[in-house]
């Protein structure tokens, strides 16, 4: 089959076609296809933004990229990173300059390999020798032994895992001035070993001795040109010369340091960016260009619920006299523990967890209370009320899934997680191990529950829910201590919402505490599931817990 039918066929194949499908497409197409220069992930993703259908990622402006020189200065495992990241970048063939393949024909191989298994469509090599130098560096650079080159080639061949990986044989015959005829013989040889296209090099400032080898050459096998010295030639002229593949070689890495340039001059003689804002690219733009968007539609796939949409109120009203001097000046939310506030230290537990919309009701001296990106609710009667009047302070924005925490506890990370992970309109977290908390465990927050904590309660379908709460329990109903905190989804917050208002209407909010609340929803048959933990908690209401909070962390 002729080369360009060939193409055709590959080209009709469809879209999703492996990049080496779609090089080896372009590269046997009848048009006329180009390869624009990429060294890194963002320029690649710019020569496909740009509408390219290849790139060719220039060892020269890979090796300038790393501030190394073109003289294999960078391993080719350094290389294989740098093209690793291009192709993950780009969804466009990648053509890659292979310079002389890194050394034998076993290099070459496992060159190959390691390129096919990084979805890399095609590879050139050159017939110099290892290390090589740039083209345009000096005169009369050595060539390989062209057995040696053709034995580079077959194994490249034979190496490749894809069947449509194309290997391109670069001859630099012109170039280190062996003549025409010298470039044909090998070109020849080249093809005859295996390459699926011939790169022929020229560093004159006309094209003459490309389209005299292009003539002789005839349709053997597509061939390939770097026009970077005769770049004033019109393309039309490669149409008719019957050229299948130009490659814009440098292009980028070059506009880039002229701008970089430019850019660093300025800002220094400036110590300003006021004169380079709006003529450079946005911030926006580079996130664009790393496709932030796709990872926020990722975390909302992966990360379970939108923890975004988590909203959070801590009651943080009361001064807690038993902590004497240490709440003088400042609520006890706000001592230090270690250095940091408790508040401050609750608040970005939940901000771990992806839990930021954060609400801190305040009372006792609320101007102490003062953390970044936190809102604050005031109940200044704090004095005379309790936790559900502080709650109704907070009542319009008790809408959808939410938090209520204590403001003077802390937990780890994960029971945090665990619980919003749970189902239930109502979820309380309840310590089972309330007893090894001692004699300061609280009566009021004691709960009954319908299993007490086993070893096996996860095992039972049925989930665990709250039966009884606050003082009045006996000695053997206690199933554990609700340690504070609690999650509503939509409903819950709605019942949670009503029974403040019955209880704001009947006289009964002022003095009450959240374990009052829950009670009345419980006798009105609202379902309250329970989340057990075994410690890995504390509060703190006086200076032995305070002691142990430090102990906590
Ligand atoms: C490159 O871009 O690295 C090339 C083309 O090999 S040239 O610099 O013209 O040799
Ligand atoms: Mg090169």
């Amino acid at each position: 089959m002729a080369a360009n039918q060939l193409g055709r066929e590959i080209g009709r194949a469809s879209a999703r076609a492996s990049k080496a499908a779609r090089f080896r497409a372009e590269l046997c197409s009848s048009e006329l296809a180009f390869l624009m220069e990429a060294h890194d992930g963002i320029s690649a993703k710019i020569v496909e933004e740009a509408g390219f259908k290849g790139i060719w990622a220039s060892g020269l402006t890979m090796s300038a990229a790393l501030g190394v020189r073109d003289n294999n200065e960078a391993s080719w495992t350094q290389v294989l990173e740098i093209l690793e990241f291009m192709s993950d970048a780009s969804s466009i063939p990648i053509l890659v300059d292979g310079d002389t393949g890194y050394g034998n024909f076993n290099n070459v191989r496992r060159l190959v390999k390691k390129l096919c298994q990084r979805d890399i469509a095609a590879l050139a090599i050159e017939d110099k020798l290892f290390p090589k130098t740039n083209s345009f560096v000096g005169e009369n650079q050595p060539l390989a032994r062209i057995d040696e080159f053709c034995g580079k080639i077959k194994a490249g061949k034979d190496s490749q895992l894809d069947d449509n990986f194309c290997l391109i044989a670069r001859t630099e015959a012109l170039i280190s001035g062996w003549g025409l005829n010298e470039a044909l013989k090998r070109a020849e040889a080249y093809h005859a070993a295996g390459a699926d296209g011939i790169l022929v090099h020229s560093k004159r400032t006309t094209p003459d001795e490309i389209t005299a080898f292009a003539q002789r050459w005839g349709d053997r096998c597509p061939l390939v040109i770097v026009p970077t010295m005769y770049y004033a030639t019109p393309t039309e002229e490669f149409r008719k010369a019957g050229i299948a593949m130009v490659i814009w070689a440098n292009h980028n890495l070059r506009a880039a340091i002229t701008a970089m340039r430019e850019t660093s001059r300025r800002v220094y003689e400036e110590a300003s960016l006021t004169g380079v804002e709006g003529r450079i690219a946005s911030v926006h733009e580079v996130f664009e260009l790393s496709d932030n968007r796709e990872l926020i539609e990722a975390e909302k796939r992966y990360l379970g619920p939108d923890r975004k949409s988590v909203r959070a109120f801590v009651l943080a009203a009361t001064r807690g006299e038993e902590l004497g001097p240490l709440t003088k000046s400042r609520p006890k939310c706000m001592i230090d523990i270690r250095g940091t506030p408790l508040l401050h230290r609750l608040v970005t537990t939940m901000r771990e967890s992806g839990v930021s919309d954060i609400t801190v009701v305040r009372g006792y001296r609320k101007d102490a209370i003062s953390l970044p990106n936190i809102a604050t609710i005031d109940n200044d009667a704090f004095e005379e009320t309790g936790e559900a009047a502080s709650l109704a302070c907070a009542i319009d924005k008790l809408d959808g899934p939410c938090l209520v925490s204590y403001g003077d506890i802390l937990y780890r990370r994960y029971i945090l997680d665990n619980l919003l992970d749970m189902a239930g309109d109502i979820v309380v977290v309840v310590d089972a191990l309330w007893r090894e908390r001692g004699p300061s465990s609280s009566t009021v927050d004691l709960v009954d529950c319908s299993r007490p904590f086993t070893s096996g309660y996860l095992d039972e379908e049925e989930s665990v829910s709250l039966r009884g709460i606050g003082r009045g329990l006996g000695e053997g109903e206690v199933d554990g201590e609700w340690i504070g905190l609690v999650k509503l989804n939509g409903q819950g917050a709605q019942a949670v919402r009503a029974e403040l208002e019955a209880m704001r209407a009947n006289g009964t909010l002022a003095r009450a505490g959240l374990p009052e609340l829950f009670a009345r929803l419980l006798a009105k048959g609202t379902r309250i599931e329970v989340m057990y933990i075994a410690g890995h908690w504390l509060d703190v209401d006086d200076a032995f817990d305070l002691a142990k909070a430090r102990n906590f962390l």
